[in-house]
């Protein structure tokens, strides 16, 4: 039975400063994810306020959404079987020090907050996030 899924990945800013892309990009590809849309955008403050909202009340809030705002990030809509799930396994822990060998997160993060990946966390959310970037 097929379980195609669609996810939101960003590769944010950090990464998108030391040239990145093409290199994470790839690690997509080889693990099987088609990128079904990509753009390179800078979104505001306050759409960054939007997009992580959920994290209002978390003390890194701030930082966060002007980290997010800072600069050019790429997002994309990648597809595959169990991609929400696929993608936050192949990104790794949120903290670059406890991403397992091998992840995205592990292989480019420089910190907790520029650890150069996002990825949707569940399929509800990655349908509001895709309609988020992608709705115009
Ligand atoms: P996730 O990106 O692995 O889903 P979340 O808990 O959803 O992690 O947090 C969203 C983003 O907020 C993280 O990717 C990271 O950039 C940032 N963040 C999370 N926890 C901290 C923290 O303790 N300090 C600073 N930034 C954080
Ligand atoms: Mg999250």
């Amino acid at each position: 039975m097929s379980n195609l899924e669609q996810t939101l990945s960003i590769i944010k800013p950090d990464a998108v400063e030391r040239n990145l892309q093409e290199e994470i990009k790839k690690n997509f590809i080889e693990n099987n994810f088609i990128i079904k849309k990509e753009k390179k955008i800078q979104i505001s403050k306050s759409e960054a306020e939007d997009f992580y909202k959920v994290h209002q009340s978390k003390p890194f809030y701030n930082e966060l959404c002007n980290y997010l705002s800072s600069g050019p990030i790429i997002v994309m809509i990648l597809e595959k079987e169990s991609a929400v799930k696929e993608n936050r396994k192949l990104m790794g822990a949120t903290d670059p020090t406890k991403a397992e060998e091998g992840t995205l997160r592990k292989k480019y993060g420089i910190s907790i907050d520029k650890n150069s990946v996002h990825g949707s966390d569940s399929i509800e959310n990655a349908k509001i996030e895709i309609e988020f970037f992608f709705k115009f």
